[in-house]
């Protein structure tokens, strides 16, 4: 079932998608499977077919539209053990990245955790990171970057942190990240993935 459930994500069949997401709630399928070995997994080809010029920007964008849909079918699940807000998070991908399933995905899970998610979208500027998480009075800024090209974004973020005098911890992910090049920008916590970035959080917000 799993595998339909790729294979018509891959295929953009967004409707498609959210049958076989109920179909495999209904069949027992634990939530973190539907979304790991469902939904990642083929988002994950579909990355490798664009990469390999077997599909264009179109087709991903269907296929992103499929998954976010699905990804707001699987909320109130990932929520169901909600209780009283823990802190605030901003989160946001960075300014030229329009790449936004990755931070949902993250806003999901830190959402049930129990964290107040004030979620600023895609292709954010640092000012606007920096202003919500003064209206907000943030415990953590979450940053997304997809692009190779975004990634250096980040580092601009953290200096706005710093040149506004504000001491709000900035973590970082995204697929091209990894935990020297948040070190060496001065990321005060690095999440591969939706799960180590609750983790995170929890570790910076007592
Ligand atoms: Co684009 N894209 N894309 N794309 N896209 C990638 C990222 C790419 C790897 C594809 C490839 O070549 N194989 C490649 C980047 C190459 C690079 O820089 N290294 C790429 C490119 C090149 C581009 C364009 C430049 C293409 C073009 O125009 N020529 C363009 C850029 C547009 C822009 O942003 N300015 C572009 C456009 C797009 C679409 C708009 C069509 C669409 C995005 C739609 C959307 O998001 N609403 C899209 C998509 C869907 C992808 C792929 C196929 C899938 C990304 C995704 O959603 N993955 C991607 C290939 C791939 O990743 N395999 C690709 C699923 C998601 C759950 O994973 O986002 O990694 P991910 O998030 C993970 C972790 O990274 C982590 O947790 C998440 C869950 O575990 N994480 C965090 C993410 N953010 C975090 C924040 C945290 C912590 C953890 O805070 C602390």
């Amino acid at each position: 079932m799993l595998d339909k459930l790729q294979e018509a994500l891959i295929e953009g069949r967004k409707a498609d998608v959210e049958t076989l997401v109920d179909q495999a709630l209904a069949a027992g399928f634990p939530t973190s499977q539907i979304l790991n070995e469902g939904l990642i997994a083929g988002m994950e080809k579909v990355g490798i077919l664009f990469k390999n010029n077997e599909v264009f920007i179109p087709e991903v964008l269907v296929a992103a539209r499929a998954m976010n849909a699905a990804l707001t079918k699987l909320e109130p699940l990932l929520l169901k053990d909600k209780v009283e807000p823990k802190g605030v998070v901003v989160i946001g991908t960075v300014k030229g990245d329009l790449h936004d399933i990755g931070k949902n995905l993250v806003a999901m899970m830190l959402k049930g955790a129990g964290y107040k998610i004030v979620d600023l979208g895609a292709d954010v500027p640092a000012e606007k990171f920096v202003e919500a998480a003064e209206t907000h009075r943030a415990g953590v800024v979450a940053l997304s970057a997809l692009l190779t090209t975004t990634m250096i974004q980040m580092k601009s973020v953290i200096q706005a942190f710093q040149a506004a005098g504000l001491a709000t911890p900035v973590i970082v992910g995204g697929a091209p990240l990894t935990q020297d090049y948040a070190a060496q920008i001065g990321a005060k916590g690095y999440a591969p993935d939706a799960a180590s970035a609750v983790d995170v959080v929890r570790a910076l917000v007592s």
